[in-house]
């Protein structure tokens, strides 16, 4: 199977990326993670200033996955500028790397992707509008709130010539107004979805596990809704789909592709497994060579789902395959 994928004008080897937050600014990983397996990388979210995080515990294990309240750790732009692209672009020359940015104001995203334009290195910025540990109490993601979402990505828009993703929340209520916003000012693609906002106690002490308190959920529980956050997604626009969320086999990804996603992004599975993401798009390829699948493109959005239930197809007696709807749209 060809595993190549042509998206925002760049040659993806294959589809699997490294999630933001997953894989630092790739020095972190390189000694671990084959890099040459992967079809790109997102780097951690980078704010305007450094931060330097939440109080320990950080991340913590449930049955269904994995909670984390990190807070934004990261140099702050200026350095990632000038000591980490600088890496990137002597190390990481064949692979495609997307800057994530984040921030708590309009005026912080696009300072941030201002300075970072001044680099090279990189092929895009990934806007992280859904961060669901940094807001203040009462405060919420950018990406929960349309208007906030159509002025970011204007103003970021008018600072970057180069592919800007926007990475949205699994908690919109509504995904059609978000996702306008983003498509009227510009953004090339979306990512779908980040983590989900969750909260844990220990029943000793009946503190929260993680230090901050609340957090946000991933690893495999967060498949399903990130599966359908991209499936809905794919039905309210034609911009380039990024699946995250879950993620840790080739048939998990598979799921985000049938969904829709041209990309898929592996995260919390690397903590696990350091090397999730190179036998994930391993898997996968697998999986279109027992199917006689030419290329990737031939699954994006190849998912079949029922449409409107109607009274004959509530009674179960009708063959496979009836009343099913495409739900791709030729993004593939
Ligand atoms: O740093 C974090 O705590 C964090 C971020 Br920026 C994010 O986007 N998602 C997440 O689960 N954690």
């Amino acid at each position: 199977m060809d595993q190549t994928v042509e998206r925002f004008g760049i040659r993806f080897r294959n589809p699997i990326l490294l999630a933001a937050g997953t894989c630092g600014f790739g020095e972190e990983v390189a000694e671990v993670v084959d890099l040459n397996r992967v079809g790109g990388l997102v780097t951690k979210s980078v704010t305007l200033e450094p931060r330097v995080g939440n109080p320990a515990p950080r991340v913590a294990e449930f049955r269904a996955g994995m909670l984390n309240s990190v807070g934004l750790t990261n140099p702050g732009a200026l350095a990632v500028l000038r000591e980490k692209l600088p890496w990137i672009r002597d190390h990481l020359a064949e692979l495609p790397v997307f800057l994530s940015v984040a921030g708590n104001t309009l005026d912080q995203y696009v300072r941030t992707v201002e300075i970072l334009e001044g680099g090279t290195g990189f092929v895009g910025f990934e806007l992280n509008l859904s961060c669901p540990n940094d807001a203040k109490q009462g405060a919420f993601p950018f990406a929960l709130d349309p208007d906030a979402v159509q002025q970011v990505v204007g103003r970021a828009r008018s600072v970057t010539p180069r592919p800007l993703l926007v990475k949205l929340a699994p908690n919109a209520p509504v995904l059609e107004p978000v996702i306008q916003a983003a498509e009227s000012e510009g953004a090339d693609g979306l990512t779908l979805v980040n983590t989900l906002p969750a909260l844990a106690f220990d029943p000793e002490t009946r503190r929260p596990v993680l230090g901050a308190g609340p957090g946000g959920m991933s690893g495999p529980a967060l498949l399903p809704i990130g599966v359908h956050a991209v499936w809905s997604a794919s039905r309210l626009t034609r911009l380039p789909l990024v699946g995250v969320g879950g993620v840790a086999s080739g048939e998990d990804a598979l799921q985000y592709l049938l969904a829709g996603a041209s990309l898929v992004q592996v995260g919390t599975a690397s903590f696990w497994d350091p090397r999730a993401a190179g036998r994930v798009a391993e898997e996968l390829r697998r999986y279109g060579v027992s199917h006689g699948i030419r290329s990737v493109a031939e699954l994006v959005g190849a998912g079949e789902v029922g449409s409107e239930p109607t009274p004959s197809s509530r009674t179960g007696d009708e063959g496979p395959g009836a009343s099913l709807e495409r739900v791709g749209h030729g993004r593939g």
